[in-house]
């Protein structure tokens, strides 16, 4: 694998007219040929439309799990989603399985898969609390983050626990020798405050040195396939930027938003709010921008595809949008339909669309 180092070189001209990124941009960081490739794919996939993303699409559906080639919006367009993305949470215990039952070893052939068949692997960690040794929305520890920084009590183990992930990306490597490029999105909803590194439970130093520390450390173990999204919850503008740690390696940008309820007024205001702000960043630090997460649990508006998510992704540049996971453990916990959902129709309407770009219209 060919190693790219991109030249430290800043481009400072904004962006005008079309709205998207510059291309050649410009860190020091090192990355293989295929992750420079996929950064570019990302900055210029709103000139063709949005990609379409759903959480552990192949590894299983409300009503099954682990089975070849099978994914509930495969079963009703045809086509897999573009980008499918997985989440290595509990992966640092060194157990088999990851907290939602999948077996590691299943989440990176399945990643090689995606990866195989022309579409884009994104991978989130719900990190287990290193101090309690609980999950990652046990807020127990008080200022956890603190802990772990350098010259913490929990440090080294930390230090640990980060090699194990570092590990797992250099493994994802593909039968003819490729190693599979990810979008890393790890600290993610940040600006609340249910996982321990959110923003009660630390200060806005203390985030973005866990940032510093998970970069550095990522590279010091030699993992040259990753890019970085930097994923807040909803908020405003000057609470993302608090936070932000650096245009050195973040690679993209992108925010977490449900509709909780009946009504989606809120949510396409929550939505509009970030989008907008979202914009001017894309084009003041030239990253892409994306939906990381997003969904209606249960779905229970059959036109919600065309009339509520639609609308609001074609007003913007983003790359992407992800809906999350179909559980098969938890009833009513799913946010992409699967045959006989009463949004299946819409949904195929969805597809149709131009700007709403599956796995096959990415190749
Ligand atoms: C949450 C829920 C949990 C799951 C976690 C990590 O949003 O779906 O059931 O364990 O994500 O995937």
């Amino acid at each position: 694998m060919k190693k790219l180092i991109i030249p430290t070189l800043i481009i400072f001209t904004s962006f005008t007219g079309c709205e998207l990124p510059q291309k050649d941009v410009v860190t020091s960081k090192v990355m293989t040929e295929e992750t420079s490739e996929l950064l570019n794919k990302l900055k210029d996939m709103p000139e063709r439309g949005y990609m379409i993303g759903h959480q552990d699409a192949t590894l299983y559906g409300t009503t099954w799990e682990f089975e070849e080639n099978r994914s509930d919006i495969r079963s009703i367009c045809g086509d897999y989603p573009a980008m499918i993305a997985f989440e290595i949470g509990d992966i640092e215990r060194g157990i088999a399985k990851s907290l939602d039952s999948v077996p590691f070893s299943k989440i990176r052939e399945e990643a090689i898969n995606h990866y195989k068949r022309g579409g884009v692997v994104s991978i989130s960690w719900h990190a287990n609390n290193p101090k309690t040794g609980s999950n990652s929305w046990d807020i127990t520890g008080g200022n956890v983050v603190e802990t772990i920084l350098e010259g913490g009590e929990h440090h080294a183990s930390f230090i640990s626990n980060l090699d194990i992930v570092a590990d797992f990306f250099n493994s994802l490597i593909s039968d003819d020798g490729v190693k599979v490029p990810v979008l890393f999105r790890p600290w993610h909803e940040h600006t609340g405050s249910w996982f321990w590194w959110g923003k009660d439970h630390c200060t806005s130093e203390q985030y973005k040195q866990l940032w510093d520390l998970t970069y550095r450390r990522m590279s010091e173990k030699g993992v040259d396939n990753i890019l970085y999204a930097y994923s807040s919850g909803s908020t405003t503008k000057e609470e993302y930027i608090e936070r932000y740690p650096s245009d050195e390696y973040i690679d993209l940008l992108g925010f977490d938003c449900y509709q909780v309820d009946q009504n989606p007024e809120s949510y396409k205001t929550d939505m509009n709010n970030n989008l907008i702000f979202l914009t001017e960043l894309s084009k003041e630090k030239n990253k892409p921008i994306a939906i990381t997460e997003t969904g209606f649990e249960g779905i229970s508006d059959k036109k919600w595809w065309t009339e509520v998510l639609a609308p609001i992704c074609e007003k913007y540049p983003v790359s992407y949008v992800l809906v999350w996971r179909n559980a098969r453990e938890i009833p009513e916990h799913y946010y992409a339909p699967f045959p006989g959902h009463i949004s299946e129709s819409d949904f195929v309407e969805f597809y149709k669309s131009d700007r709403s770009l599956f796995c096959n219209d990415i190749q």
